[in-house]
């Protein structure tokens, strides 16, 4: 798995900057992706800011994650791993169906964040691997991703202990970056 990502990762990201946060609820599976990609060391930090932030880098590629919900006065420190962002990756447990109303909230509000609005959205509806999960279809819904106007979203059912479709959906955001890079829409490369 780890070898697949860094050829991926070469192949599509070579040498250039890339800023990508993963966020979710807590439990939706995030440390666990962080972890199975095995792009490098998984530094935690619980900064003076009152979130914990996990980040792995691989070149260029700097991934950061944390926890979002239920703290909406941390909302506005967010703000500062928002900034020319590239892409967002959101993690949501299909299996917790009591929350997926929350987690849409939390998605809205991230995705309509100025720093965020030219961000490409990769949402995984994790935990397919479990009887009862909701569909990839049944996350789109909950999320309101049919809904949304002018983004570039693509969602990708997968289950994080095993690294399925983790792969598939980091080759679709490593394809849409490059095209939109070419053609100088990316968000950490325009001024
Ligand atoms: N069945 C199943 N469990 C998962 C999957 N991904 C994560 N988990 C479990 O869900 C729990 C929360 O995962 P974690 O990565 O800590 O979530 P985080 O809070 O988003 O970082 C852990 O017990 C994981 O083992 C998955 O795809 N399938
Ligand atoms: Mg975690």
């Amino acid at each position: 798995m780890g070898q697949a990502f860094r050829k991926l990762f070469d192949a599509f990201f070579g040498n250039k900057e890339m800023r990508v946060v993963m966020l979710g609820l807590d439990a939706a599976g995030k440390t666990t992706i962080l972890y199975k990609l095995h792009i490098g060391e998984v530094l935690s930090t619980v900064p003076t800011i009152g979130f914990n932030v996990e980040k792995v880098q691989y070149k260029n590629v700097v991934f950061t994650v944390w926890d979002v919900g239920g703290q909406e006065k941390l909302r506005p420190l967010w703000r500062h791993y928002f900034n020319n962002t590239d892409a967002l990756i959101y993690v949501v447990d299909s299996l917790d169906r009591d929350r997926i109303g929350r987690a849409r909230a939390e998605f809205q509000a991230i995705i309509n964040d100025p720093f965020m609005l030219n961000s490409v959205l990769l949402v995984f509806a994790n935990k397919q691997d479990m009887r009862g999960a909701m569909t990839p279809m049944e996350v789109c819904e909950g999320l309101g991703l049919y809904d949304l106007n002018n983004r570039i979203w693509h969602i990708q059912g997968t289950c994080a202990l095993k690294g399925d479709g983790l792969y598939e959906g980091l080759d679709w955001l490593a394809t849409t970056l490059d095209e939109m890079r070419a053609t100088g829409r990316l968000a950490s490369t325009s001024a």
